[in-house]
């Protein structure tokens, strides 16, 4: 995220020859069919959306949500084993490898949520009692992080909306305060002061409310490793990827808009809003185009990361170059 170092750069270059190389075997081994066919992962041309009713079905290949070749439409899952050792997490190091190697002693369970601020129904959940395990379903989503590269992870979720509405928010409640679990004993990021601890995130209060927005437990099938964000964290598909707080312990209703992590460490690099748009360039570099982890060939990025036919409304009437 950062990136203010230099010596980022090299080695993230490193990671890349990594994966090339890694594709190339796997293709190899699937007599050229292609790295999804081998893995029997290729996605249905529509993915899973949000709802059970097929109503909200995010298609590939829908109104022009898509552009460019057909290569560049298909959306195969990121391997599982890329999900999980090329992450950012800072409470665990600042390198994409660091919070699977740092991780393994933190503990997920037992865990508490607070739910509290502008709600009738303040409460404090053991974990157990915050998810309903016949509430989780799967979503397949386009991740994309503000570093230019993407990723596509099959999710074990619920609607952020089933916990707010459970709170009962007052009329004043407009926006959504997360907050991450403060240990620096297990977490040894938080001993220095890379990001003001504990990180946090911020949601208006419609876009925690939107049927995209979950809390994910799980990917993959499996419970969240504690790298991704045990045991629960927020994804947010139509967001850069710092908008997805990690190992959650608190929800919080406000009347203002809250402080972020990212937008308190650098205002102008990582706004509030922190919606993917490929018009808006990061002071830094661009944002008009996108790596997926394991492919070697970029990719237009799409406004919203092709969730627009779903939550551009929700943004109508902004200035989106000032509210980044
Ligand atoms: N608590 C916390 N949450 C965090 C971060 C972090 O450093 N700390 N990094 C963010 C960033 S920049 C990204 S891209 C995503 C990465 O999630 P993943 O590792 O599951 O892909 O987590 C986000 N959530
Ligand atoms: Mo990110």
């Amino acid at each position: 995220m950062l990136i203010k170092k230099p010596a980022d750069i090299p080695s993230s270059e490193i990671t890349d020859e990594r994966l090339y190389v890694n594709r190339r075997k796997f293709m190899a081994a699937a007599g050229g069919l292609g790295l999804a066919a081998a893995a029997g992962i290729l996605l249905p041309r529509a993915l899973r959306g949000p709802g059970g009713d097929g109503g909200g079905l995010v298609s590939t290949e829908s109104g022009g949500a898509v552009e460019g070749s057909a290569a560049q439409g298909r959306d195969e899952l990121t391997p599982e084993n890329k999900v999980t050792t090329y992450n950012n997490y800072y409470e665990f190091g600042t390198d994409k490898g660091d919070p699977a190697e740092n991780s393994g002693s933190f503990r997920p369970r037992p865990w508490t949520v607070a739910v509290e601020g502008l709600v009738k129904k303040p409460a404090s959940y053991q974990l157990e009692d915050f998810i309903k395990p016949s509430k989780i379903e799967e979503r397949i989503y386009r991740m994309r992080c503000v570093e230019a590269w993407s990723m596509v992870i099959p999710w074990n979720g619920f609607p952020l909306s089933d916990v707010l509405r459970r709170a009962e928010p007052l009329p004043s409640a407009r926006y959504v305060e997360l907050t991450t679990v403060f240990r620096p004993q297990e977490m040894p990021g938080q001993r220095r002061d890379v990001l003001d601890w504990p990180y946090k995130e911020g949601l208006r209060l419609d876009e925690a409310m939107h049927p995209l927005t979950i809390l994910a437990t799980g990917l993959y099938g499996k419970n969240l490793p504690n790298q991704n964000g045990a045991p629960l964290r927020l994804v947010v598909p139509w967001k850069y990827g710092f908008k997805g707080i990690k190992s959650i312990v608190k929800i919080r209703l406000t009347e203002t808009q809250p402080n972020t992590a990212w937008n308190d460490a650098n205002a102008d690099e990582y706004g509030f809003y922190a919606n993917v748009n490929p018009d808006v360039d990061h002071p830094r570099w661009s944002q008009a185009k996108e790596r997926r982890i394991g492919e070697l060939r970029k990719r237009d990025t799409l406004p919203f990361n092709g969730y627009a036919d779903q939550v551009a409304s929700m943004y109508r009437g902004m200035d989106l170059r000032r509210y980044y």
